[in-house]
């Protein structure tokens, strides 16, 4: 794995502007103050979790310009060219396991938000739990990794990829996929919406720390399902109904045609597309 020089520099600038935020106390934790960039990696979420176990701060960044084995949930894979922005963030939540679930949900919130914020005419949405779409088409995706000692997350993985300007998807990935370059005719500066999605991410971790509702509410502006009928897949099988709420741990409440109520939990299922995860 070689570290990237050629954009090295841009990477520094946000690391100086979120130490220097930092020393002015106007956060109170800092995501991105360490960032380590490499031109390619098999995943950079690989890489977070080794570093995190040799006891990497809270908010350090891997970034990879390409990603030749990058994972998603299960063993889905996720198509990391260049282009793309494909990061890992370290967290240390004070959380107990069971809690850590809500982390897939907080980390599509920010990406949402992040591209609402600089695309404002977009319309993003989030389709539970872990995509982020537009116009039902996926543009970004979020893996959570989580390591627990006992019932006490030691530490999680944040593993978040963003098809910024990846022009072409090989199919079956055209079917269900696009990127901000695709939807907006232009292509955006990775260290700008890096920059951007780490502050939001902070913002919505800092402030779901001391109230949960809060992401809660912002994850329900955003949903793309509330209201629709949908078809969840889980280990369990495959449920329909019509998809009511999200709540507090991140769960979809789905009120089946049977008229009861059924939660599932974010890394119990998806929703599905119109073709398969591959
Ligand atoms: C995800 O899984 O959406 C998690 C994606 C996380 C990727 C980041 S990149 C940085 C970090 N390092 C990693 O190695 N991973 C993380 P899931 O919900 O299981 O969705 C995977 C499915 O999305 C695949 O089965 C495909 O159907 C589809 N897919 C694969 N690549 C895609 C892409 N670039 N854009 C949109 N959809 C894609």
């Amino acid at each position: 794995m070689a570290e990237n020089q050629n954009s090295k520099d841009l990477y520094m600038i946000i690391k100086e502007k979120y130490q220097r935020k930092s020393v002015a106390g106007q956060l109170q934790s800092v995501f991105g103050k360490e960032i380590y960039h490499y031109s390619c990696l098999e995943s950079t979420n690989k890489v977070a979790y080794l570093l995190a176990k040799k006891g990497a701060e809270e908010g350090t960044v891997v970034v990879a310009d390409e990603q030749t084995h990058g994972e998603g949930r299960g063993d889905h894979y996720w198509y990391s060219p260049q282009g793309g922005l494909w990061f890992s963030l370290i967290l240390r939540p004070r959380m107990i396991s069971s809690e850590a679930s809500r982390l897939s949900i907080l980390g599509a919130t920010g990406i949402a938000m992040s591209i609402d914020r600089l695309f404002s005419s977009l319309k993003v949405g989030i389709r539970w739990p872990n995509d982020v779409v537009i116009k039902d088409k996926k543009v970004a995706g979020v893996l959570i990794k989580v390591r627990a000692e006992r019932c006490d997350v030691n530490f999680a993985i944040m593993g978040i990829g963003v098809n910024l300007n990846v022009r072409e998807f090989p199919s079956p990935l055209s079917f269900i996929a696009t990127s901000l370059i695709r939807e907006t005719g232009d292509s955006t500066s990775k260290e700008r919406f890096l920059e951007s999605t780490l502050e939001e991410l902070e913002n919505l971790y800092c402030s779901s720390q001391v109230n949960g509702r809060i992401l809660l509410e912002k994850a329900r502006l955003f949903s793309s399902l509330l209201g629709r009928q949908v078809e969840v897949v889980t280990t369990g099988g495959k449920f329909q109904g019509l998809a009511q709420d999200l709540d507090e741990d991140g769960g979809l409440i789905l009120r089946l045609e049977s008229g009861l109520h059924k939660k599932i939990l974010p890394e119990k299922g998806y929703v599905k597309e119109r073709s398969p995860k591959i």
